[in-house]
């Protein structure tokens, strides 16, 4: 069955599974213990990230729609009729429209395929789209892990090929590591993509170190309260209250070095992490005061790092859309 926008739950998020992998995530030596960054996205967590996305420190978002304004109507240009656009990750699909009003435009029969985790955000995004006549909007719930083979079984046999283009916009790309990124892109372009499909990519440049601080600890608190949440929703999900939110605190650090900002949360004083079994036994995990429990990177990109990774993927950059004012940057790759 297709992970469909309309029954399919997602078996990979099980419940006990996700306790597991947070507990061991936490029950490590100090300078090791972190919590999966997708505690991030519960249900207010994406009402906070979109609220991210529309402040002025956090530059991504609007210098990406800048781009998509600009260039919506040659991408457009690259599909024809027949042609299927998948998303990664869609959200709020904001930018997305810009895209699919350039193709309503130029009358192209296009699929388009919207991949996100949470049913009710992706039928409210879709939803919010409007009427297409020559677009059809497709709603796909579930992980990367689990649309992508899904997709690349849909289309394997087709004759003749499917001409694809798959959307990973935002900075997405950064919040896994370089080699994570590459290793991820070469799967795409081995499994998916075929000679004349595109993949456009949204990567943030590294530039501008104080820019990229402030867009990861704005003036108004939100990012703050986005990473904190976190703490609540691993509360959930473990059913138990193991995090007392009011003993940590949001750390922002930009690594200018390696070109990524981490967000950890860090411990206000020493403690003990307690967190009750089912067994009857307990799990505890202490806690010094400044200890750092690390659950964001968000890494940023030279244009050599992007050509060393497209490279690496074996894929070729077929358009390379900069913005004048911010370090953002879109990057249409060809298989
Ligand atoms: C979703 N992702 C690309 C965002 C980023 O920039 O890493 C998430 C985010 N974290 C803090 N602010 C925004």
């Amino acid at each position: 069955t297709p992970p469909s926008s309309t029954d399919q739950s997602l078996d990979a998020f099980n419940g006990d599974d996700l306790v597991d992998t947070i507990l061991e995530s936490l029950d490590k030596q100090e300078g090791n213990k972190s919590i999966p960054t997708f505690v991030l996205y519960d249900k207010r967590g994406l009402q906070l990230f979109d609220e991210i996305t529309h402040l002025d420190d956090y530059y991504l978002t609007n210098a990406e729609m800048e781009i998509l304004k600009e260039r919506a109507d040659q991408l457009a240009a690259r599909l024809h009729d027949g042609s299927v656009i998948i998303e990664l990750g869609a959200g709020s699909l904001r930018k997305t429209s810009l895209i699919l009003d350039a193709i309503e435009r130029q009358k192209l029969k296009v699929t388009y395929y919207a991949l996100d985790l949470d049913q009710q955000e992706l039928e409210r995004s879709l939803g919010s789209l409007g009427d297409f006549t020559h677009v059809r909007l497709m709603g796909l719930l579930g992980t990367y892990d689990q649309g992508i083979p899904w997709l690349n079984q849909q289309f394997a046999s087709a004759d003749p090929p499917t001409h694809k283009m798959i959307l990973w916009l935002g900075s997405s790309i950064g919040n896994q590591n370089r080699r994570e990124s590459a290793m991820f892109l070469h799967r795409l372009q081995q499994m998916c993509l075929q000679p004349g499909d595109f993949l456009l990519i949204g990567f943030d440049k590294r530039k501008d170190p104080v820019k990229i601080k402030t867009a990861y600890d704005d003036s108004l608190g939100t990012t703050r309260e986005f990473i904190m949440n976190g703490l609540d929703h691993v509360n959930v999900i473990l059913g138990q209250a193991v995090f007392d939110r009011s003993k940590f605190d949001y750390d922002s650090r930009y690594q200018s070095d390696l070109g990524r900002h981490v967000a950890h949360y860090r411990a206000c004083e020493n403690m003990v992490l307690t967190y009750q079994r089912r067994a009857g036994d307990q799990l505890r995990i202490p806690l010094h005061k400044d200890e750092l429990i690390h659950v964001e990177y968000s890494y940023k990109y030279s244009d050599e790092e992007i050509t060393h990774m497209l490279n690496a993927a074996q894929l070729d950059k077929a358009e390379d859309w900069a913005n004048g004012k911010t370090p953002y940057q879109l990057v249409l790759a060809e298989c």
